[in-house]
């Protein structure tokens, strides 16, 4: 396992010397973020990227995320232009020693939480999610922090209405399409595919959304079997359904988790959650359990703290502040320290 933190780019309050001082961090997820959806990231600019890595003492082997243009998800004809710019970038990445490319397949948004800065208690605050409260906003007028939008407000409407009807199916086939594109550049680059699950697992808006679950996995492996083709085992948004038992499905993925993305919610209804520390105790996933199935079942990827609330009078971007995912950080390595070091049962 190797501990890493998201840094996104030079354009982060959290100077990579801070994230490089964090007990046991090995490198930092990140991406070139002023390239268009679409475009090829191009060698100047990703070993400019790994050059400040680099002089940090710290690795670049996860790039999160290399976002997928919308047409690629719609199906549109114009989608193999993109394609092959996304394999023309893997290539690239692959060059640069990278290992592993985080990226989603949510159609038009990516996460979607109704509250950045939800009050606890004791002063700190988080992201949460109320449905209700999701249900009276407005689609086409959303926008939250750290999304990589491949579109402009302008062209959010009609986006919205091209993917009218879109069946699941459709939408699944078109990551089919897409994986099918770009496992030869993989394969040839050893770079891993690591599909970042829905976030949350349910359809949002009337637009559909395939990556919920246990099913989804299983048909996307029996799709598109090459080994570089794997996930993100993220806790929150896989935790968010009730009906996704956490720990069941860490043993079970742990060979195709190439990327563990661990973060504690705690649930304040059926559909509703609030985000909170990494501890088990603390929210209603079993963060123990699900290391030591990763453990168990031989996960050998990368694993960054995710969320973390704002603490200590920090006014971070909502959910990627330094103090508590600094907390997470060194919790995780704990629990990977002792899980592995028991003797095998
Ligand atoms: C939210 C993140 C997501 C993730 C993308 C991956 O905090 O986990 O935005 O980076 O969905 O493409």
């Amino acid at each position: 396992m190797k501990m890493t933190f998201r840094w996104y780019g030079e354009g982060d309050s959290i100077p990579l010397s801070y994230i490089k001082q964090i007990p046991g961090m090995t490198g930092v997820v990140t991406a070139v973020y002023d390239v268009p959806v679409g475009e090829v990231w191009q060698p100047e600019k990703i070993a400019r990227l790994k050059g400040l890595c680099d002089k940090a003492g710290l690795e670049m082997e996860v790039i999160e995320s290399v976002p997928v243009h919308e047409d690629i998800k719609l199906g549109l004809p114009s989608r193999d232009k993109y394609i092959k710019n996304y394999a023309e970038t893997i290539e690239n990445l692959g060059k640069a020693g990278v290992k592993c490319v985080c990226y989603n397949f949510m159609p038009v948004f990516d996460w979607l939480r109704t509250d950045l800065h939800t009050k606890a208690p004791d002063g700190s605050n988080s992201l949460s999610y109320r449905h209700e409260e999701l249900m009276r906003l407005d689609p086409h007028n959303l926008h939250l922090p750290g999304w990589d939008e491949s579109y402009t407000s302008e062209q959010l409407s009609s986006l919205l209405d091209a993917y009218g009807g879109m069946s699941h199916e459709q939408l699944f086939d078109n990551l089919v399409y897409f994986l099918n594109g770009i496992m030869p550049a993989c394969e040839h680059s050893g770079i891993k595919m690591a599909i970042h699950p829905d976030d949350p697992p349910w359809d949002m808006f009337g637009l559909p959304r395939i990556i919920t679950g246990m099913d989804s996995y299983r048909k996307l492996f029996e799709a598109v079997p090459s080994k570089c083709n794997g996930i993100t085992l993220c806790t929150g948004s896989l935790g968010a359904g009730r009906q996704n038992d956490m720990v069941a499905l860490a043993k079970a993925l742990a060979p195709r988790t190439y990327f563990a993305h661990l973060r504690q919610i705690r649930f304040e209804g059926e559909l509703d959650f609030c985000e909170c520390g990494h501890m088990t105790d603390t929210g209603s996933l079993d963060i123990y359990g699900i290391v030591r199935a990763l453990v168990e079942g031989g996960f050998d990827g990368y694993v960054r703290p995710d969320h973390g609330r704002n603490i200590w009078g920090e006014d971070g971007k909502p959910g990627y502040g330094l103090y508590d995912r600094a907390l997470g950080a060194c919790y995780l390595n704990g629990l990977f320290e002792a899980i592995e070091k028991e003797p095998k049962r």
